[in-house]
């Protein structure tokens, strides 16, 4: 078992809850957080033993962004030697659903972070945002084209160029968050979504993610080709048959992952 400094992980039934655990930085994503986070996704990716992944933070933080003072006396040639890049992409790259469960802060790369997962459910309290710009830098983990395919471009422009930070509410009347809860409820919640999606067939919703991802990195004619193909490779699958039998039996199906 792989120990971990700046994440907790958790097993609860196919879900597989994964804490950052920086408090005395409000998660801020240093470059450990970083690798171990991306390595143990990456493990749970290929464990059929897990549906759906998690990510939270505290009640105070998701994550406060990238680690400021790590970054801050680097020079160009240093940022680029480091590779901030090439471990999100991977992180970005999970097959399974991933879950951002967010209270409080969710700034910078928090909130670049909460962007490379699937669905996004925030608790009353949560606040999201991109102050790079205030501090002589821009977002650097995805955020300009992720929030632009999220929500818009004048939108998406105005919270990039001003920093200005933005609330649960407005940040569900945009589209950002899939739903917002009270804090107190927020946990219950997160694991009844989980757990939800968690316990459908494991190659559906694999097939679902890439027919998703398509909507995003191709034209509409390409997106429909990667959906048909998916929808009828299902079709060899036991779940397939299960989930149609299940149906035409009036009782719940039991999926194999398989
Ligand atoms: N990095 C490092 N430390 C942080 C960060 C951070 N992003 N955020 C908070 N902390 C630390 C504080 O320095 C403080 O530590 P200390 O007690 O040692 O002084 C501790 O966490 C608690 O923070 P505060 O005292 O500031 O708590 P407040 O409740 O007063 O304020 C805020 C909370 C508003 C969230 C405030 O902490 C804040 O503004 N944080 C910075 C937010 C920010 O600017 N984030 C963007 C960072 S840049 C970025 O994310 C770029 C992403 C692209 C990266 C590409 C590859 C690396």
């Amino acid at each position: 078992m792989t120990e971990y400094e700046t994440i907790r992980v958790e097993r609860r039934g196919r879900v597989a809850w994964i804490t950052l655990d920086r408090p005395e930085a409000l998660n801020a994503l240093n470059t450990q957080l970083m690798h171990e986070l991306v390595g143990l996704t990456t493990e749970l990716d290929a464990d059929d033993s897990v549906g759906a992944i998690v990510v939270t933070g505290s009640e105070k933080a998701f994550a406060a962004g990238a680690d400021i003072k790590e970054m801050a006396s680097q020079s160009t040639a240093q940022m680029r030697e480091a590779n901030h890049f090439g471990p999100w992409l991977e992180f970005a790259r999970v097959r399974k659903p991933v879950i951002a469960v967010v209270s409080g802060y969710a700034l910078g790369g928090g909130f670049e972070l909460a962007l490379m997962c699937d669905v996004i459910l925030a608790s009353e309290t949560a606040k999201f945002g991109f102050p790079e710009i205030g501090l002589g830098v821009i977002p650097g983990i995805g955020g300009t084209q992720r929030i632009v395919r999220a929500i818009g471009y004048p939108k998406a422009a105005e919270l990039v160029l001003t920093g200005r930070r933005i609330d649960a509410a407005e940040a569900e009347r945009v589209g950002i968050v899939s739903r917002v809860v009270a804090a107190d409820a927020l946990l219950g919640e997160a694991e009844e979504l989980a757990t939800a999606i968690a316990e459908k067939s494991l190659p559906a919703l694999v097939a679902a993610k890439v027919a998703l991802d398509a909507a995003l990195e191709t034209g509409l004619e390409d997106g429909l080709a990667v959906e048909a193909e998916r929808f009828t490779a299902l079709f060899d699958t036991a779940d397939q048959k299960e989930g149609m039998a299940a149906f035409n039996e009036k009782r719940e199906p039991s999926f194999r992952h398989r």
